[in-house]
C-alpha cells in the first residue's frame, strides 16, 4: 500500500506528565520537540501530506495519535483509549478525520480499544488483546473491519509482562515479514511469515515502521539495524529517545494511510 497521508501531534509542556512504565528519567522537551520535527520531515520525505496537529495540554499523551483511531484509506474508526487518563483523547480526532472521511465509526460503550494493539499484515488485522485493549473492543473492531473485507485475528498479550501494546511487540514490514520481540514470538506461531526477531535486549526496537519504500528504524539498536539491513530492507534511522521514555515508539507517533 502506497501511504499519502499521515496525521501527528505536537507534544506539548504536559507532555513529560504522561503515563510511562519506562523508568527512563523525563523526557526533555525541547529534544523532544526536535525528534518530533524531524520524524515528520521524514514521512514529508517519503511522500506522504503530513498534518500536525497543534499541542493538547490536556492530554499529555495526545503526542501517541496512533491510539485513538484505525485509519485506512476509505474508512477510519474513533477508539475508546483503555487509559482513562486518556479516553477522551479520541474525540479530539473526530473532526480532523472528519476532513478526511466520509465513513467514520467508533468504538463504543464500555469497549475499549488502543490503535497501538492493532497490527495490519496486508489483508489481516492482528488485534492484541492488553491491559488497554478489551475483548469487546477487538470484537467492534473485528466486525467493522469484517464489513470491509479484512480478516482479523485476536492475539492475547495480556500475560506477557513489559508489553503495552501489540505493536510494541510485533510489526509488519511488507514482504511477507515481521519483525517480532523475541518474547511474542516464543507464545505465536504466525506461521507463513518470515520472523525476524529482534534481541531481547533491544525488545523496544521490535517497533520499526515500514512507510512506502523505507523501513523507519528507532536509533540505537544496532542488531536489529543489522537484522533488518540483512534481510534487504532500505532504513532509516530516527532518534525517539524522548518518546521511548514514555513507552511510546515510531509507529505511535502518527496515523497514515
Ligand atoms: C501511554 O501509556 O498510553 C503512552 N504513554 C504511550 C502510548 C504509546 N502508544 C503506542 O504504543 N501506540
Amino acid at each position: 500500500m502506497k501511504f499519502t497521508h499521515a496525521i501527528t501531534r505536537k507534544p506539548g509542556n504536559s507532555f513529560p506528565y504522561g503515563i510511562t512504565t519506562a523508568a527512563l528519567g523525563k523526557p526533555d522537551l525541547e529534544l523532544a520537540l526536535t525528534q518530533h520535527n524531524q520524524y515528520c520531515s521524514a514521512l514529508v520525505q517519503l511522500g506522504l501530506q503530513v498534518d500536525v496537529l497543534p499541542v493538547l495540554e490536556l492530554f499529555p499523551d495526545s503526542v501517541f495519535v496512533e491510539d485513538v483511531a484505525i485509519v485506512e484509506p476509505d474508512f477510519a474508526v474513533l477508539t475508546r483509549p483503555g487509559a482513562i487518563p486518556r479516553r477522551d483523547e479520541a474525540q479530539e480526532m473526530l473532526p480532523v478525520l472528519q476532513k478526511y472521511y466520509k465513513r467514520i465509526y467508533q468504538i463504543e460503550g464500555n469497549a475499549t480499544l488502543d490503535g497501538g494493539d492493532i497490527c495490519k499484515a496486508d489483508d489481516i488485522y492482528y488485534i492484541g488483546l492488553s491491559a488497554r485493549t478489551n475483548l469487546e473492543g477487538a470484537q467492534q473492531l473485528a466486525s467493522i473491519l469484517n464489513y470491509f473485507g479484512y480478516r482479523s485475528e485476536l492475539i492475547d498479550i495480556r500475560r506477557l509482562q513489559g508489553i503495552l501494546h501489540l505493536k510494541s511487540a510485533v510489526n509488519y514490514l511488507g514482504e511477507e515479514t515481521l519483525l517480532l520481540d523475541p518474547r511474542l514470538a516464543a507464545q505465536w506461531p504466525f506461521s507463513g511469515y518470515r520472523k525476524l526477531v529482534v534481541p531481547l535486549e533491544e525488545a523496544y526496537s521490535a517497533n520499526c515502521l515500514r512507510l512506502n519504500e523505507v523501513l523507519l528504524v528507532p536509533f540505537g539498536f544496532p542488531h536489529t539495524l543489522e537484522l533488518v539491513t540483512n534481510a534487504g530492507f532500505d532504513a532509516l534511522l530516527l532518534d525517539v529517545s524522548e518518546y521511548r521514555k514514555m513507552d511510546g515508539g515510531l509507529s505511535c507517533l502518527s496515523l497514515r494511510w
